[in-house]
């Protein structure tokens, strides 16, 4: 069981505050700073490496080493930036990186229309509905995201990169879901011999929510989808992140099926409760199965039954207890919360498996 930490000077939260929480061995880190597109360099990573060890902690994998524009459109300079990624994954797989998590959706990142809906006991989640996107231009999204956030910079949100947004639609102008899936599947097929040299596993995570938003193809959003990209792509190092949050965002997507369906090919695990309001609206929930629309359990089971046994992450959290200085949805308090929940649940599911033996 593992914690996403932002690297230092982007992460409030600091590895002694979450070497305290029970049973984390490791956490999910990244070059936080760094451009999609960049080359990472060994002596970036071995600072970084260095800062997490020196906490007695572990770096478990990565989320993520993000990719350019250019190799999700397929425009003409992808190769030098696939070259760049193999830069970065042989920096990666010397240092003894195994898992690197990274998404494919064009323009935006994960997208939620408020970052900070009060719930009835005072604690606030990330939310979505679909009637607020239908009714804005892209523009307006990023200003929507950045006055919720003041100075934080998120993930797939930074300032520079939604300078850029008229040009980054443009650039995606004619990228229907074929092309895009085409062009993922070039971008895995050039850098499959780096990983199975260094026995990384990719990660892809699915797209959040699981369908298109501003007529931006999505191709990562239900089992069909996965499967034909494990099988497109049919080595143990092409496989996925189970981001339970993210798939369940359409509530026809059955997760432990999925789960089921991708036996041997998720290599990462984010563990997220969410609660249906109505069909394109949907808010985060405390990780308990009882306070969402998700059943934890069967998930936590799913996973253990497929022989899973990458690393897992509490995926979301609520802000609560007064807890202001986070990033929107990776408090420390409610993350722990959930993981601790995790650990039982992982820790109920084994021993009955064990027991039936
Ligand atoms: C994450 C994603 O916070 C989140 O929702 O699950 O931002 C995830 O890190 C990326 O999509 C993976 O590249
Ligand atoms: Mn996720």
């Amino acid at each position: 069981m593992t914690m996403r930490w932002f690297g230092p000077g982007h992460d409030p939260i600091t590895l002694d505050k979450l070497r305290q929480v029970p049973g984390l061995s490791g956490v999910i880190t990244t070059l936080y700073g760094s451009a999609p597109g960049e080359a990472w360099t060994k002596e970036e990573f071995a600072a970084l490496k260095r800062e997490v060890e020196a906490s007695g902690l572990s770096i478990a994998g990565i989320e993520s080493v993000n990719i350019h524009d250019s190799i999700k459109t397929g425009a003409p300079e992808r190769d030098k930036y696939i070259e760049n990624y193999i830069a970065t994954l042989n920096v990666l797989g010397d240092a003894g990186v195994r898992m690197v998590c990274y998404n494919f959706m064009p323009v935006f990142d994960w997208t939620r229309t408020s970052l900070f809906k009060a719930r009835k006991d005072g604690s606030t989640v990330l939310s979505y509905d679909q009637k607020i996107i239908d009714e804005i231009d892209p523009e307006k999204m990023f200003s929507i995201i950045s006055s919720e956030t003041g100075d934080a910079v998120l993930p797939g949100w930074e300032p520079e990169r939604m300078a850029r947004i008229k040009e980054l639609f443009e650039m995606y102008r004619g990228i229907d879901a074929e092309i895009l899936f085409e062009n993922l599947i070039y971008f895995l097929k050039a850098i499959m011999p780096t990983c199975a040299r260094h026995e990384i596993k990719m990660a892809i995570h699915p797209d959040d929510p699981a369908w298109p938003i501003f007529g931006l193809p999505r191709i990562v959003t239900n089992r069909e989808q996965l499967l034909r990209l494990a099988r497109a792509v049919d080595h143990p190092c092409n496989g996925v992140t189970l981001c339970s949050g993210s798939l369940a965002s359409n509530p026809a997507n059955d997760i432990p099926e999925i789960i089921a369906a991708l036996s041997g090919r998720i290599h990462f695990a984010h563990l997220r409760n969410l609660r249906h309001n109505a069909p394109g609206d949907f808010e985060e929930s405390a990780h308990l199965s009882s306070d969402g629309s998700l059943d934890m359990h069967a998930i936590v089971k799913a996973l253990r039954d497929s022989g899973f046994e990458g690393p897992a992450r509490p995926d979301h959290g609520r802000q609560i207890w007064g807890e202001t200085d986070c990033l929107p949805g990776y408090g420390l308090y409610d993350r722990a919360l959930g993981l601790a929940y995790l650990n039982g649940l992982a820790e109920a599911v084994e021993k009955a498996a064990r027991a039936r033996q």
